[in-house]
């Protein structure tokens, strides 16, 4: 009989183990306390401000909250530059503020927003620029803070994919006015779902707080139209447990990385991830590879790897200034380079997880396509 190949998803979620969990939630049970910024709550953020080196941090119920509140925080008026070569977080975050989303095209190296096509798009109702560390690529963080500063403009950075990568020794907690983070189940690091915004002026914590709890400072006093976007003690728990082990697991991702290197290196028609850049930290959170001059198109490379039940992602298509909800308001002509891009890569399979001999079958299957 052939042998039944199993499923392989784009990622699977790290986890401790289920006692390691167990252990952890205890206490909650015994407290009955279970979420408006308990004790794990307090703990992980803790934890989280001494991994990321930063000093200002607050923690949200998931990545995208954590974007739409920091905007809010910030009270941004009128346009927004951004990226449409993201997930559709990004953009509805803005747009949910009532705010334009300008879009800016890509870098075709390393697919962040393309510094030298940035300042052409700042009008008189320009009032931040929200680029995309995207796969935990950094942007020109350097560029991007010159023209912010230059225009008055504050710069909110989607570290969503960025958690453990580093610039220049920092991690991306140290760049822009903020960042957020998702710690959701697809992520290097896990709360279930979860996310934080870090940021460099002190004053944002008290608001950020608030508005996440309903605007509520105190009993008695609803300062600002909030929402709830609290992390609760489950979530915190899991945390906790899950940065343990992280730098294990991206010691893991980095193996994985070099595996798929070493087997598609040389093959005509991939571009693929480079690691080279001595400033950088990767944290190896994807591993997307654009299909072009390959023998086969990038739509048909996917279903034959289903067919094989290898489940790879089309990250980032539709770029999101093609998405439905925005028709006759975007498109994705004003920025070929992202639509490029989006209309050829591929993210394949990537955790820590991910047998070596997976790898080999992912890289033997691609190299066999005609
Ligand atoms: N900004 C950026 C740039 C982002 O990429 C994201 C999220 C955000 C902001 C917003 O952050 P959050 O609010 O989500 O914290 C997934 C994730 O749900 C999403 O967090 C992530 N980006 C996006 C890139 O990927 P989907 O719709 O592709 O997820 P789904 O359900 O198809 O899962 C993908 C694969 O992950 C599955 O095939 C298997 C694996 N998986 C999934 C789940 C739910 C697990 O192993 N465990 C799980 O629990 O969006």
């Amino acid at each position: 009989m052939e042998k039944q190949e199993k499923p392989i998803l784009v990622t699977r979620s790290s986890m401790p183990s289920f006692e390691e969990f167990t252990e952890m939630i205890r206490p909650i049970w015994d407290s009955a306390w279970l979420t408006n910024m308990g004790e794990y709550h307090q703990e992980l953020e803790r934890q989280l401000k001494e991994y990321m080196k930063t000093d200002n941090l607050v923690l949200f119920v998931n990545g995208h909250m954590a974007l739409e509140m920091v905007i809010q925080a910030m009270e941004l008026t009128g346009e927004v530059i951004t990226t449409p070569f993201t997930f559709a977080s990004t953009t509805h975050a803005i747009v949910r503020n009532g705010l334009t989303p300008v879009f800016c095209d890509i870098d075709p190296v390393n697919y962040t927003m393309d510094p030298d096509k940035i300042e052409a798009l700042i009008t008189d109702k320009t009032s931040a620029i929200i680029p995309v560390h995207v796969y935990g690529n950094f942007c020109d963080v350097e560029r991007i803070e010159q023209i912010a500063k230059k225009h008055n403009l504050k710069v909110i950075y989607d570290a969503a994919h960025t958690f453990g990568a580093e610039y220049k020794g920092k991690s991306a907690a140290a760049y822009g006015d903020a960042s957020i983070y998702s710690f959701h189940a697809t992520k290097v690091f896990n709360t279930i779902e979860g996310g934080a915004v870090a940021f460099g002026e002190p004053w944002m914590g008290h608001r950020l707080n608030c508005l996440k709890n309903f605007g509520i400072v105190d009993q008695e006093h609803v300062v600002w139209v909030g929402g709830n976007a609290k992390m609760n003690e489950f979530q915190a728990a899991m945390g906790i447990c899950n940065l343990r082990h992280v730098d294990g697991e991206i010691e893991k991702r980095r193996h994985v990385a070099e595996r798929y290197l070493e087997h598609l290196e040389g093959v005509k028609g991939l571009k693929l991830p480079s690691y080279d850049n001595p400033d950088w930290k990767p944290n190896y959170a994807y591993f997307p590879v654009v299909f072009d001059g390959f023998v086969a198109g990038r739509d048909l490379v996917w279903d034959y790897l289903a067919s094989h039940k290898i489940y790879s992602r089309k990250y980032f298509y539709p770029l999101t200034n093609e998405f439905q909800c925005y028709q006759g308001r975007f498109s994705g002509e004003q920025t070929p380079v992202a639509k490029y891009v989006a209309d050829r890569v591929l993210t394949l399979p990537m955790y820590a997880d991910l047998a070596m001999e997976d790898v080999d079958r992912i890289c033997g299957l691609l190299k066999e396509i005609k």
